[in-house]
């Protein structure tokens, strides 16, 4: 099915509710590639005994922790760049983003609830004024309340510092529900968490894209996860978004080193050098 996506309006959501909730992004191939890499993953980590579980984020081995999905499979730099989600992302924290993470949280039935968090207040500092960060969700199976969709809490988006921030979190939570490939498209100061998948079947596979303003050190080092032979075959563009470039954070002072030149720098739009 066609279905016509007005990116304006979808930004203005964002900026009025802090999230919204794009359906059919992605269908046919391209979803059941990424349907497929995440299986594979789950296999390939099983076969080479590394651990899905997450004690530091999940009351038990029931949510499948999939971390580095671009280092993984090359249909993830794909969904990095697929034209709704960076419109959505720009639109948001403007031009100038690095991807500073890309995990799936598989959750079987039984799995919990994490601790309730905003991605923003993860990697910077309050307070939190503007919208710095964004996750770009991809549903790869319907996700509901009872199957651990994930849950938001409405408004969140306005707290500025962790004094503002209530005690009884989880009980303000709203899960999402979308068919699967969709996004949920969530500005990084929304205050969210995992629900708990109380099915007895059916499985929750979802993965978060998260983007951050270009000066915010990534939560990862790509250059450091990413094997030697995947990041080789990365174009120019997946490079500069991975943050893998022989350069760090130079473009803002990229602006003033034009002073001498007797041009004011303009900060905002000067571009990316190496
Ligand atoms: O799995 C979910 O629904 C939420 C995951 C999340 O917020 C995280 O991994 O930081």
């Amino acid at each position: 099915m066609e279905t016509t996506i007005d990116l304006d309006a979808l930004s203005q959501a964002i900026a009025r509710d802090g999230f919204v909730v794009v359906p059919n992004v992605i269908s046919g191939d391209l979803l059941a590639r990424a349907q497929t890499a995440i299986e594979r993953i789950i296999e390939t980590m099983r076969d080479e005994g590394i651990d899905t579980f997450s004690e530091t984020l999940d009351p038990n081995d029931a949510n499948l922790r999939l971390y580095h999905l671009a280092a993984w499979d090359p249909v993830f730099i794909e969904l990095l760049r697929h034209p709704v989600a960076r419109a959505l992302v720009e639109a948001t924290i403007g031009p100038q983003w690095l991807v500073s993470n890309f995990t799936a949280n598989v959750a079987l039935p039984g799995s919990g609830s994490m601790n309730v968090h905003s991605d923003q207040a993860l990697v910077v500092p309050p307070p939190w004024n503007e919208p710095w960060a964004m996750n770009v969700i991809w549903c790869f199976d319907d996700v509901h309340e009872a199957n651990g969709a994930t849950r938001h809490i409405p408004g969140s988006q306005h707290w500025r510092s962790f004094e503002e921030v209530p005690a009884d979190l989880l009980e303000r939570s709203v899960a999402f529900s979308a068919p699967a490939g969709s996004i949920v498209a969530m500005e990084g100061r929304v205050w969210h968490t995992s629900g708990a998948n109380v099915t007895k079947y059916e499985r929750r596979s979802m993965a978060f894209a998260y983007y951050t303003r270009d000066f915010i050190r990534p939560q990862v080092n790509w250059a450091s996860v990413m094997p030697p032979e995947a990041q080789e075959a990365l174009d120019d563009e997946a490079r500069q978004i991975l943050g893998l470039g022989k350069m760090g954070n130079i473009r803002i002072g990229g602006g003033l080193t034009r002073l001498r030149e007797g041009k004011l720098p303009d900060l905002r739009v000067a571009p990316l050098r190496e």
